[in-house]
């Protein structure tokens, strides 16, 4: 890659993340290609169009698209720095599946050149990026490859993590500090030569085991915490405590800063990358273990209360307050709040109505259900329990005056002055133990 140029760029993976890359890649300048394996997404990007729902994207994307930065292809071309992006999923023993960035390898080798500078970004078990070399080293036996070579290598091979929180992906791809880890330390300084084109964030430079280890350790460290919020909730249910009140007097402490109950753990980050610890140290890892089976187990006790609660209201008008996996966001995949919701429209049928102001219409799982879809307005005109499953802004504003004659089952803790809690009714406390 010439150091005074731009680098041309092959971004593969188009997702919730390879796309606002590419396209914050193109914006800095560079010429970018991006790959994907559908062919429907790379017809709606080369129009200039977007394929998922993220703050700001639809206008960026149309900017660079259409002065000629960033085109789509499932076909892939020479480039001077390879961006990988693709899902790293898990299997239904938890063990991580890689296939996807060894086959992003498999397509880049054959193109790769002197020069080049291959970064995974894909959330990975530690030893992927070595594992990655492996294949590129076994496909392109003509280039020396790092690690695997004393002189100098022809290629740079890097790993570097994604940390963006969905709804504030733009600016958090710019802002936050990247951890770049090199398979040597030359690889790490060409990838961070790279970064340095558009992240504003400072980025720190390591080795690739250690980068992928700080990935899967950010995300278990959340979940660890949001699972102690998890259980003070079931354990102040038990006690018919106020969980939030008990939370907010504890964080006064200056050492103190417990996170948000709520009704499980979403997402495609937090309640999976946990696992790929668990899998590489199954016997030194009871605690992360532990913290993924009380954020699940806390979606059953909201189903549980919440079934007990519509149970003991017959003939009640139910509304579940939001559908996503967290606020303010129209991403419902691995959602608890969807999960519950469905449950309880399985079972209860046109009783049961739902509030979704970022969903057009109603996932598949509730056809033939019964259940309709209604606004806020009407939920509040109508319904007479409201079940709040996420913590929309569009909700947390709704004033007390609205909503005071309502029992509420409140998992997100929006509403603090509400006076008929659920907690309050030790009965149901007892159903749902
Ligand atoms: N949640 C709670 N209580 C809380 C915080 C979150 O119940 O106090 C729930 C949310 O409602 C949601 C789930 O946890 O269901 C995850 O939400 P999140 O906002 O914690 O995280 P994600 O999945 O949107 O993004 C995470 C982020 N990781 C960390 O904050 C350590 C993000 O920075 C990562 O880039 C992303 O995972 C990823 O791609 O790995």
């Amino acid at each position: 890659m010439k150091s005074d140029t731009k680098p041309d760029v092959c971004v593969v993976g188009l997702g919730y993340i390879g796309l606002p890359t590419a396209a914050v890649i193109a914006r800095a300048g560079c010429k970018v290609l991006g790959l994907d394996v559908s062919q429907r997404v790379v017809d709606t990007i080369n129009r200039g169009e977007i394929h998922i729902e993220e703050v700001d994207l639809d206008g960026l994307v149309h900017g660079v698209v259409s002065r000629g930065l960033l085109s789509a292809s499932i076909t892939v071309a020479p480039a001077d720095v390879f961006v990988i992006a693709v899902p790293t999923p898990f299997d239904k023993d938890h063990a991580p599946d890689i296939s996807y960035v060894l086959a992003a390898g498999k397509t880049i080798a054959p193109v790769l050149k002197v020069g080049d500078v291959v970064i995974l970004e894909s959330t990975s078990p530690v030893g992927t990026t070595e594992q990655l070399r492996d294949m590129i080293a076994q496909m392109r036996p003509d280039l020396k490859v790092p690690g695997c070579t004393r002189e100098t290598p022809d290629i740079a091979i890097a790993y570097c993590p994604e940390r963006v929180l969905p709804g504030r992906i733009l600016e958090e791809l710019t802002n936050n500090d990247r951890s770049i880890g090199g398979i040597t330390p030359r690889c790490a300084r060409k990838a961070l030569a790279f970064y340095k084109r558009f992240v504003r964030g400072e980025c720190v430079t390591t080795d690739a085991r250690s980068a992928e280890m700080t990935k899967l350790v950010e995300n278990a460290y959340r979940d660890v915490n949001i699972a102690f919020a998890n259980e003070l909730s079931m354990v102040a249910d038990r006690m018919g405590l106020d969980v939030w009140e008990v939370i907010r007097l504890a964080n006064r402490h200056p050492r103190v800063n417990i996170l948000s109950p709520g009704p499980g753990v979403g997402g495609h980050c937090i309640a999976v990358d946990p696992w790929f610890i668990v899998h590489g140290a199954p016997e030194e890892t009871p605690l992360i273990r532990t913290a993924r089976g009380v954020n699940d187990g806390k979606m059953h006790h909201v189903i549980r209360k919440a079934d007990a609660l519509v149970a003991a209201h017959p003939g009640a008008k139910i509304a579940c307050l939001g559908l996503a996996f967290k606020a303010n966001i129209d991403d419902f995949r691995e959602s608890p709040a969807r999960f519950v919701a469905a449950r309880l429209a399985r079972k209860y049928g046109e009783r049961v109505h739902i509030v979704e102001p970022y969903a057009s219409e109603l996932p598949i799982e509730f056809t033939d259900t019964g259940a309709v879809q209604i606004d806020v307005d009407e939920a509040l005109e109508t319904c007479d329990i409201l079940i709040v499953l996420v913590d929309h802004d569009v909700f947390r504003v709704v004033p007390l005056a609205e909503r005071a004659d309502k029992l509420v089952y409140d998992t997100r803790g929006i509403w603090p002055d509400q006076p008929k809690l659920v907690r309050e009714e030790p009965d149901l406390v007892r159903l749902a133990s």
